[in-house]
């Protein structure tokens, strides 16, 4: 049975009668860690669709039903704003008056629009040259006081740990356990939307910190009984950045997926974890087989995602027989594709006319009528 996702507990309740959505603290407020006196800083973030992609499904077979979590769409363009607002929130209950990062985009955009909203400096650390446009953009204008390093992702992370532990600024990457609190309200939407957990769960996975939020939010669900299974947690990782899969630290990532483009996991002990209990899997993918599902996504399905994660369906399609026939699959799509347009147009296959004549007679050449 699917069920709508008014069925998640608090719809509508914090905007006095009305169906408005609340965002994901006021929606789940009691599965999360706040008070009456936590500042509740929102961008309405949350109750993102769950797109069934038949395309997809076909081509997995076997009755096997596929669906997408698209959460591109929340407020800053990726799944970092459901740990974000919570994040934030409580920061600024302690009191925070900055708040710092490492990023591959993404973590920087939402951490940017949230502590500037909560009225605080936000810091961002970024590998330079490794950011796509459009989150460069988004740090840059939300007022972020954005420091690119000549360096990876990993070593930005290592420097902000030891400035969150040297100097006043709250560190807002995924090791702060608030952000994992935030984004396992996804788990709960799926559930809220399918009436149960899926068998299995497809996800991107970079610091390893979303697989873990998931986890906590199925496991959550599952021990209040609104869910009478748990998935099996399938991560996928780009070749050039597989430390999950080869059990060894990756000195020199690389991938066209900048956003997972990451050697070093914050959560690499969470993430074992995760796939043991889960009776799941760890399995990289190349930049190719990503470019060719980002490809299909967008033009079969009509949804926009960035390279990362459409790592999601291309492992998907890479394991394709190992999915049990009739099972329900989700695949996380973390980011919105407007996030890197460069990628975007590189890798277009379509046809592009360019230098065209302004008149019908050159227009109805170049379509061959
Ligand atoms: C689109 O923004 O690490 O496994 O600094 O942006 O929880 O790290 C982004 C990660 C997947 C991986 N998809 O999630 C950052 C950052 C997208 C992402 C991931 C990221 P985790």
């Amino acid at each position: 049975m699917i069920l709508s996702a008014t069925n998640s507990p608090a719809f509508g309740e914090a905007s006095s009668g009305s169906r408005a959505w609340p965002g994901l603290i006021e929606a789940y407020r009691p599965y999360l860690p706040v008070t009456d006196s936590t500042p509740v800083i929102t961008l309405r973030e949350g109750n993102t669709p769950l797109i069934p992609v038949p395309t997809i499904a076909e081509a997995v077979g076997r009755g096997v039903q596929v669906w997408v979590k698209y959460d591109g769409l929340n407020p800053t363009g990726s799944f970092k704003d459901r740990g974000m607002t919570m994040a934030i929130s409580k920061a600024k209950e302690a009191g925070a008056k900055a708040v710092i990062c490492a990023s591959t985009g993404n973590t920087s955009a939402s951490a940017a629009a949230y502590a500037r909203r909560g009225g605080m400096r936000a810091f961002v650390l970024i590998p330079d040259g490794y950011v796509a446009l459009g989150k460069l953009a988004q740090a840059l204008l939300y007022g972020a006081e954005v420091l690119a390093l000549k360096g990876n992702f990993d070593q930005a992370l290592e420097v902000v740990l030891e400035m969150a532990s040297s100097y006043p600024v709250t560190l807002v990457n995924s090791l702060n356990p608030y952000r994992l609190e935030g984004q396992k309200t996804a788990a709960f939407e799926v559930v809220d939307h399918l009436g149960n957990a899926p068998d299995w769960l497809c996800i991107p996975v970079g610091n390893a910190g979303n697989i873990s939020a998931y986890w906590m939010g199925f496991c959550q669900y599952y021990e209040q009984g609104k869910c009478d299974r748990t998935p099996c947690m399938m991560g996928f990782q780009a070749e050039g950045a597989s430390p999950l899969v080869t059990g060894k630290r990756v000195h020199h990532p690389e991938t066209i997926a900048t956003a997972i483009r990451i050697g070093n996991p914050a959560s690499w002990e969470k993430a074992v974890a995760v796939q043991q209990s889960s009776q799941g899997k760890f399995t990289s993918i190349t930049d190719a087989e990503i470019l060719e599902a980002y490809r299909l996504l967008a033009s079969q399905e009509g949804i926009f995602c960035e390279p990362a994660s459409a790592a999601s369906v291309a492992g998907l399609l890479k394991v394709k027989d190992q999915v049990p026939a009739g099972a329900t699959v989700v695949c996380v799509l973390t980011g919105n594709g407007l996030k890197d347009p460069d990628t975007a147009i590189k890798h277009s296959n379509n046809q592009f006319y360019q230098g065209i004549e302004p008149t019908t007679a050159a227009v109805a050449e170049v379509m061959g009528l």
